[in-house]
């Protein structure tokens, strides 16, 4: 009896919690993604005015509650003094989110390097990633380029990961819904090889 009284509360108190890492290099809109879902997420949310948003020193953390699945994102510094850092999060996230700014053709070569050596860390290997060319409001590289320049195709099929490929306008929150759906049903599919962390609220 009690056993079913327990099952029963957990099933109406119990969330499942996942941790998200957002990567790229600075000034590719991580922070603005960040914040477009957010807003898209959590109807009651304000909001910081994304026209306003600043560099980010160090990790901007933030939170989403859909129907008893959280996400918890943590969006760390790009700047090249920054990348060390990224590899403390690796072990305990469940999904890589990476950024990159389609518009900016001198930094390809240097997001694509920060990209290489991220996905070659074995702490990340087999973690789903979320591959999103930001910034599609303005001219920009077609898509077919920047999958050919991150060797897209080439690293995924070796690594046997989820991966999606999105385009995006963090600014405008075209490609926000798509990319959060997606993060949802494939966290939830890889629970088994990476359960989530259990909270009651
Ligand atoms: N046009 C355009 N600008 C964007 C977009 N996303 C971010 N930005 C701008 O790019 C700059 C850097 O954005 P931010 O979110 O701070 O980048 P972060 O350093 O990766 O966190 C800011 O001026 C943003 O307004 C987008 O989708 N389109
Ligand atoms: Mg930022």
């Amino acid at each position: 009896m009690f056993s079913l009284l327990y099952g029963f509360w957990r099933y109406l108190f119990q969330k499942d919690e996942y941790y998200i890492l957002i990567l790229g290099l600075d000034n590719a809109g991580k922070t603005t993604f960040l914040e477009q879902t957010k807003i898209s997420m959590n109807p009651n949310y304000r909001g910081l005015n994304l026209m306003k948003i600043s560099c980010t020193v160090g990790l901007n953390i933030g939170k989403i509650d859909n129907n008893g699945v959280i996400l918890n994102f943590w969006d760390l510094g790009g700047q090249s003094e920054l990348q060390c850092l990224w590899d403390k999060y690796y072990a305990e996230s469940h999904a890589i989110i990476y950024v990159v700014d389609s518009s900016d053709q001198q930094r390809l070569d240097e997001s694509k390097r920060a990209f290489e050596k991220m996905i070659e860390n074995e702490s990340l290997k087999g973690t789903p990633l979320l591959f999103v060319a930001n910034k599609q409001d303005v001219s920009c590289m077609p898509i077919t380029r920047i999958m050919d320049e991150f060797r897209l195709e080439t690293i995924i099929s070796a690594a046997q990961r989820d991966f999606h490929f999105v385009a995006v306008s963090a600014l405008k929150g075209d490609g926000i819904k798509e990319s959060i759906d997606w993060i949802i049903e494939t966290v939830k599919k890889n629970s088994v090889f990476k359960p989530p962390i259990n909270v009651t609220e």
